[in-house]
């Protein structure tokens, strides 16, 4: 159903060794959408949630040990193993695809394999890239419809560029013995075995537009990264474009559609995207960006009224809700909503707080990006949008700043890949363990890391025009565990700072590890702070760093010959100027 060869070909030999009933060509319409709900709802892989307060709703359970993505199951299969590096898992091409040959043998036997061509980005950017996903899963359908430019425009690209990621997924028996998530980089190829969920099983999202893309983006020369990009616009109606890089589950999503706090009359931040951006210099010199995506998959629990005004707004309509609690009356519920109460849980059991959360930590919504409030026709722009700002951070209980300026380019690069962050229930294994998380791609770099510092370098000469490079930590902890900082829409404070900075008028102080606010520097009117907690989230203790940068020496010196000169010669520039160990 196709004129390029290429595709058709694949297609017929995916079908021969899956063996499907049915060969479905998504066009991405919206009646094969209605007709995709129908069929989910007849067979309970949708339960239709309250008709009158959640039109176009629909809730799906997930198989209880198939609910976040699965990190140690996930390979990067290049020749040489050194190039996935160590940070990721390697398995040998040709070993891979025969283990993968096997668990796709006739397994599509009695289902109707779609193929879903899409295209990540407006559909007529040159920074956009398409992609085909073969899958025998009717919930991936509709999810990717809602996520990426989804059907026939996309396969028109397709055709006419002749060049196209190949996705191959299949939910298998939903067994977590037989589940491998494998990227052949060299080749554009996916291969997605025995999970349902999310990053495992829409490909286009962080095994495509991140994996692949960054490996692609490297000899191509531009980024593809775990960003969100937001518009700020002054009263004066300036906007600057900011993309932020924070570890899965550490506040993307709220911070591209943040509602400025109170006093900010005039001030509004537009979302161009919320998990993934591809950057590219520009003729001007500057970095343009895209967000490659068309939906959001977002966490569900923590978002209300006063954390995310918006999110909550695009979320009574047309929206699939995976793993979430039920009111009584079939309404979505999640733990963070101030009213109503779970009767059921997120496996469906009547809610019993002895089996823990109603709604599961890492339960989502998908819904159209247009859907949301702060929504900006910017998205669409095929030249994508001017960054100003990159900005760095993670969830950190202790010494890192609230918010601190790099000195360089590759300072900038030093702070993004020295990140650390807790760990969070966006992944399947111990929740709230520090780990290195460089640039919050840790799960998402499609090669090795040394390589990518090097390429995160080389951009750098690349824009003449850079963006400034900041860190933030909106998570630190007082010795109750309490959040010092209020964060979510108080965070435009420190944007705020930031575009000061970028545009040359707010105050910093110099620190050995970067610049921060000097007091007052950022606004805290009409904010009720306890006395010194802002010294607290601004405080650099030189010796307190000693032992942070110890372990940064350490575990960039783990990629030994291969980090490059210039990232070590900076690590020892900032290690010079604080005390010695
Ligand atoms: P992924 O979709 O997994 O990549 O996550 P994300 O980075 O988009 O995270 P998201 O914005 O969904 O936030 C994850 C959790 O962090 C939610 O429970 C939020 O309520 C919480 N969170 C977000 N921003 C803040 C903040 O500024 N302060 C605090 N304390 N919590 C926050
Ligand atoms: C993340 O884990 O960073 C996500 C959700 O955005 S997933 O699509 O599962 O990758
Ligand atoms: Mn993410």
């Amino acid at each position: 159903m196709t004129s390029l060869p290429e595709l058709q070909h694949w297609v017929d030999r995916v079908s021969d060794l899956t063996q499907p009933d049915r060969i479905h060509w998504c066009t991405g319409e919206e009646e094969e959408f209605d007709a995709l709900v129908a069929e989910m709802l007849d067979s309970g892989l949708f339960l239709p949630l309250n008709s009158e307060t959640h039109p176009g709703c629909y809730l799906h359970r997930s198989d209880p040990g198939d609910v976040a993505r699965v990190e140690h199951l996930t390979f990067v299969c290049t020749s040489e193993q050194a190039d996935a590096g160590p940070n990721n898992n390697w398995m040998d091409p040709n070993e891979a695809k025969e283990q993968m040959r096997e668990l796709f043998s006739s397994c599509m036997k009695g289902r109707t394999l779609y193929v879903i061509p899409y295209c990540m980005g407006p559909i007529d950017s040159p920074l956009s890239r398409c992609g085909v996903e073969i899958t025998d899963s009717p919930y991936v359908v509709v999810n990717m419809r809602l996520m990426t430019r989804m059907g026939a425009p996309a396969l028109r690209r397709i055709e006419r560029e002749g060049t196209f990621v190949r996705g191959l997924h299949s939910i298998g028996e939903l067994d977590p013995e037989r589940r491998f998530i494998m990227h052949f980089p060299d080749e554009l190829m996916i291969q997605s075995f025995g999970s349902g969920y999310g990053g495992n099983a829409l490909l286009g999202k962080k095994c495509h537009a991140l994996r692949i893309a960054s490996y692609q983006a490297r000899t191509e020369g531009w980024l593809a990264e775990h960003m969100l990009i937001l518009g700020l616009e002054s009263p004066e109606g300036e906007t600057h474009y900011i993309a932020a890089a924070f570890p899965s589950a550490c506040g993307k999503t709220n911070l591209a559609m943040l509602i400025p706090p109170e006093q900010y009359q005039g001030w509004k931040v537009w979302t161009v995207g919320d998990d993934i951006c591809w950057m590219r210099p520009g003729e001007d010199g500057r970095l343009w960006a895209i967000n490659p995506e068309a939906g959001f998959f977002g966490v569900a629990p923590g978002t209300s009224e006063t954390t995310n005004p918006n999110a909550l707004a695009m979320l009574d309509h047309n929206a699939i809700f995976t793993n979430v609690a039920e009111t009584a009356d079939h309404q979505p519920w999640w733990e963070g909503l101030p009213d109503g109460e779970p009767a059921l849980d997120w496996q469906g059991r009547p809610f019993d707080e002895a089996n823990g959360p109603a709604a599961h930590p890492n339960s989502r919504f998908t819904v159209s990006m247009r859907q949301c409030p702060s929504y900006t026709d910017a998205a669409e722009d095929p030249r994508g949008v001017p960054i100003s700002a990159i900005v760095f951070g993670g969830r950190r209980a202790s010494l890192v700043p609230l918010v601190m300026e790099s000195d360089s380019w590759a300072h900038g690069v030093l702070m993004g890949a020295a990140m650390a962050s807790e760990t969070t229930a966006a992944a399947t294994h111990a929740v709230g363990v520090v780990r290195r998380d460089p640039m919050a791609m840790k799960p998402f770099c499609g090669y090795n890391f040394a390589d990518y510092f090097g390429h995160w370098l080389d951009m750098g000469e690349e824009v003449t025009r850079p963006p400034g490079i900041y860190n933030v930590n909106w998570f630190r902890k007082d010795e109750d565990g309490k959040f010092l900082w209020p964060g979510f829409g108080e965070n435009l404070r420190v944007l705020e700072w930031i575009i000061g900075r970028c545009k040359g008028h707010a105050d910093a102080l110099e620190t050995p590890v970067g610049k921060v606010p000097t007091a007052g520097a950022i606004d805290t009117s009409g904010l009720e702070l306890d006395a010194g907690v802002m010294d607290t989230l601004l405080e650099i203790e030189p010796a307190a760093w000693v032992p942070e940068m110890a372990e940064v020496r350490e575990y960039l010196e783990s990629y030994g010959d291969r980090l490059p000169e210039a990232l070590a010669s900076e690590m020892e520039r900032v290690a010079s100027q604080l005390p010695a160990a």
